[in-house]
C-alpha cells in the first residue's frame, strides 16, 4: 500500500494516573480534524469517569502500509456469564491454551485495575508482559473496506463503531504467527460482550463475559514465542490497514461453533 498518505491519531483519557479510556486509528490528513473532535468528546464523555488528563497525539506515518484481511467474525450465543466463560475455555483450550494461562489471563483482566494496554502471556501461563501492557497503534481500514464492514456489519445488526475497531485491532494483532489467540473483556462497565481470537475460529464475540456495572477489563494476547521484541516492534509500529473483509456470520450456538472450525 501507498507510504506517507496516513496520520495516526491516538487519544489517552486518564483520571488519577489510571485508564479511562483511549482510541487510535489511521486517517488522511483531510479527515484529522474529525478525528480530533471524536476522540475528544469520547474522552470527555466516557462511562468510566471523568478524565483529569487527556493525550492526543498525531504522526505521520513513514513506514509502508501493511493492507491485510479481517478476521472472519460470529457471535456465539451464550446466555450468561457461566456460558459465556465456558465458551471462550473451550476456544481456548481447543487451540492450545493451557487451564493455567485461561486462569492468569482472567485474573488479570477481571481482578485488577483496568491497564491501558494488552498483557502477554505463553500458552503455558507465564506473564511475559506486564502492566502497562501494549498498546496496539497504527491501525485503519480503507474506505472500500470500511463500507463493506458496515454492509456486512448491519445484516446481523451489529454495525457500531465499538465492533469495528475491535475487530480491526483484533485483526491486526492475530496476524502475527506467535500470537495464538487473543481474550477481551471490555471495560466498559456497560458494556458485557467480549471476544476470543484464534486460528479457526476468527473473531468470536462472546455475549454476557461479564457481568453489567462490572468495570474491570482488558485484553490478553496468548504467545508460542519466548523473545516478544519482534511482536511488540510490529503491534507498536508497523502501520497496517484492514484493505479486504472476510465472511461476518450471525449468531451461533456454542455447539455449531465448536463442530464448524474454519
Ligand atoms: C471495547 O471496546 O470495549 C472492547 C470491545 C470488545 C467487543 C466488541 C464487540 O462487540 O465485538
Amino acid at each position: 500500500m501507498s507510504r506517507s498518505r496516513y496520520y495516526s491519531v491516538r487519544m489517552r483519557a486518564s483520571a488519577n494516573g489510571k485508564h479511562i479510556s483511549g482510541a487510535e486509528g489511521l486517517c488522511k490528513k483531510e479527515d484529522i480534524k474529525g478525528i480530533l473532535h471524536e476522540y475528544a468528546a469520547r474522552a470527555l464523555s466516557h462511562e468510566r469517569g471523568k478524565p483529569d488528563a487527556v493525550r492526543i497525539s498525531i504522526d505521520k506515518i513513514v513506514l509502508p502500509v501493511k493492507g491485510i484481511s479481517s478476521l472472519p467474525l460470529c457471535t456465539v450465543r451464550t446466555l450468561n456469564t457461566a456460558s459465556a466463560r465456558k465458551t471462550a475455555c473451550d476456544i481456548l483450550r481447543s487451540s492450545g491454551i493451557s487451564a493455567k494461562a485461561i486462569d492468569a489471563a482472567f485474573s488479570l483482566i477481571t481482578e485488577r485495575e483496568p491497564s491501558a494496554g494488552a498483557f502477554i502471556l505463553d500458552t503455558g501461563g507465564k506473564i511475559l508482559l506486564n502492566e502497562p501492557g501494549v498498546r496496539v497503534t497504527k491501525i485503519g481500514i480503507t474506505e472500500n473496506a470500511s463500507s463493506v464492514l458496515k454492509e456486512k456489519l448491519s445484516l446481523i445488526g451489529i454495525n457500531n463503531q465499538r465492533v469495528k475497531e475491535a475487530l480491526i485491532l483484533a485483526s491486526k494483532v492475530k496476524r502475527r504467527k506467535e500470537v495464538v489467540a487473543e481474550l477481551c473483556v471490555s471495560d466498559d462497565p456497560g458494556y458485557t460482550t467480549g471476544y476470543v481470537t484464534a486460528d479457526g475460529f476468527g473473531y468470536v464475540r462472546i455475549p454476557h463475559i461479564k457481568r453489567r456495572s462490572f468495570a474491570f477489563g482488558g485484553r490478553v494476547f496468548f504467545v508460542n514465542v519466548k523473545d516478544i521484541s519482534g511482536l511488540l516492534e510490529y503491534l507498536k509500529n508497523q502501520p497496517v490497514m484492514i484493505s479486504r473483509i472476510s465472511e461476518c456470520r450471525g449468531v451461533l450456538p456454542p455447539r455449531d461453533l465448536m463442530n464448524s472450525k474454519l
